[in-house]
């Protein structure tokens, strides 16, 4: 044996190693600034029913320095910000997609609630699917300064060709005053199983050269 194919072995080795290890159930993150930290509203999509109502705030983050702030004060609205459509390429049908994030806040008397919701999304618009996760407003606690932490499970039933979107709000019935944070949010992937895939059809066509 020469040393170029001693070389050959190890890269080859060490590609299958790492192929393994990727397919461990590793997971792709897809959210922008989930976690506020760069101190602005970078990767949020913003649709405020007023101005000013959407900001980052030092105030009782759940980590780090900043945590998100709807203070949606019209009657009758939806003040909502969206990681929108995120995940192009890297998502689709039959993944299960992993969303989590911390919410506190207080409700607006009567009618106040905040609602997280998840679309499949087509390239150039409309939507496959989506809906309201976990079918009901978010259970916050009854302490406005009390984070609570959701999670959510979503398997990817149809055409996700414009990625996927998670959409957090804010939203008053009669009365204005519903007043949400939100922190550490996170949309996450299994990393494909055909990457394993790609390195073992690798190492069988280094093993064909070698035989050749
Ligand atoms: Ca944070």
């Amino acid at each position: 044996m020469n040393l170029l194919s001693l070389s050959t072995r190890f890269v080859a080795a060490a590609a299958v190693a790492t192929a393994l290890s990727t397919s461990a159930s590793a997971q792709i993150e897809l959210t922008t600034n989930g976690d506020f930290e760069t101190g602005d509203l970078t990767g949020w999509t913003q649709f405020e029913t007023g101005p000013g109502q959407q900001s980052v705030t030092t105030s009782n983050p759940s980590a780090g320095t900043y945590a998100g702030n709807i203070n949606n004060d019209v009657a009758l609205s939806n003040s909502l910000w969206k990681q929108a459509n995120i995940g192009i390429g890297q998502v689709a049908i039959g993944d299960k997609v992993t969303i989590s994030f911390d919410a506190r806040g207080s409700y607006a008397v009567p009618g106040g609630v905040a609602f997280a919701e998840f679309f499949q999304e087509l390239s150039g618009g409309g939507t496959s699917g989506g809906g309201i996760l976990g079918g009901a407003p978010l259970a916050i606690s009854g302490d406005p300064e009390e984070w609570t932490t959701f999670t959510f499970d979503w398997t990817i039933t149809g055409d996700v060709s414009g990625g996927v979107t998670l959409q957090l709000g804010a939203t008053n019935g009669p009365a204005g005053g519903t007043n949400m944070f939100y922190d550490n949010v996170s949309v996450t992937v299994p990393e494909p199983a055909s990457m394993a895939l790609v390195g073992l059809g690798g190492l069988a066509m280094l093993a064909r050269r070698r035989k050749a």
